[in-house]
């Protein structure tokens, strides 16, 4: 029996399901990765890009950083592992909680999704906390032949510093939304970890509270994690192709006779 089917089999005989994803969850909306080769930290440190001291630091190159990103996700489509994931919600009670920030799981119809690194499309002032004036897409990377740093965005109330609505290293997660997160994977039968490294707490340790809570868990990824032996189970393969077939094999056989 195939990794997939055991899984089938396991959400036939379930009523709520909860998913952990990462980034590769968006891979195939063309949205790079943070880890992999070729991924957005190759060549830098991540600390420095995703944190208050490192915005502090150098705060032209952050918000060019996710400038640049934002653009991305702007561009980028939900792809059919999305919509397979949203799909699920009518067969069994879905909570999305995911480490992504670019909102495409909300963009693909998933109606119960928890953002635990906040959302690149919103935007505050570290001074006044407004969210209401133009945010990092208004920036253009305008270097003069003197090679100047490109414009800042700033307030337009106080003049403070704009920066992404998302959660940097040594931030705690939105109020409450952690949480919730912990109570949903709690209260799943099966728990799905999708497209992540597993190497960000405490996403990570959702992992434990889904296995001390009796859920069955699978990882699906194109290569295991480091946290993969901690799975029940694991499916090898691109998010956008396995999710659309769990799916499809799920509703055929809910969907077929019961053979007496
Ligand atoms: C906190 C910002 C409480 C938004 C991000 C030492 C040990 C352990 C923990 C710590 C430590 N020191 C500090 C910590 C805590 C720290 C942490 O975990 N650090 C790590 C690096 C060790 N965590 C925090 O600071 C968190 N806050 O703990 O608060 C607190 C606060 C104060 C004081 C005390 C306690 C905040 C964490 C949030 C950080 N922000 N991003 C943004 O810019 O996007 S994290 C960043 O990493 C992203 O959010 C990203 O989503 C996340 C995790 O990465 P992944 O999503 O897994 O992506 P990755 O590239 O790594 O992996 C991709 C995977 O996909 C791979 O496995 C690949 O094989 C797979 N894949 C690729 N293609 C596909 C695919 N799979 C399927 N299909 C495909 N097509
Ligand atoms: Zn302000």
């Amino acid at each position: 029996m195939t990794a997939t089917a055991r899984l089938v089999s396991m959400l036939r005989s379930s009523s709520s399901l909860s998913v952990l994803t990462g980034a590769g969850m968006s891979a195939e909306s063309g949205i790079p990765t943070f880890r992999d080769a070729g991924g957005l930290w190759e060549d830098e440190d991540p600390v420095s890009l995703a944190s208050v001291d490192g915005f502090l630091a150098n705060p032209a190159r952050v918000q060019r950083w996710y400038a640049e990103r934002l653009r991305g996700v702007m561009d980028a489509q939900p792809h059919s592992g999305h919509v397979a994931l949203a799909e699920l919600e009518s067969e069994l009670d879905v909570t999305v909680v995911t480490q992504n920030v670019d909102g495409l799981h909300s963009r693909a119809g998933s109606t119960n999704v928890l953002e635990m690194h906040g959302n690149i499309t919103r935007h505050f002032c570290v001074e006044c906390q407004d969210n209401t004036g133009p945010g990092l897409s208004t920036l253009t990377s305008t270097v003069d032949t003197a090679g100047s740093a490109p414009g800042l965005v700033q307030c337009t109330l106080c003049g403070g510093l704009i920066r992404p609505a998302v959660v940097w290293f040594g931030e705690m997660l939105p109020h409450g939304v952690f949480s919730r997160a912990v109570e949903a994977v709690a209260e799943s039968d099966v728990f799905l970890s999708i497209g992540t490294s597993s190497s960000v707490y405490p996403a990570s340790s959702l992992i434990e509270v889904a296995q001390s809570n009796g859920a069955y868990t699978v990882e699906i990824n194109v290569a295991p994690s480091v946290a993969a032996s901690r799975f029940d189970d694991s499916i090898t393969g691109r998010a956008g192709q396995v999710l659309p077939k769990l799916v499809s094999e799920l509703r055929s056989t809910v969907s077929a006779p019961e053979t007496t």
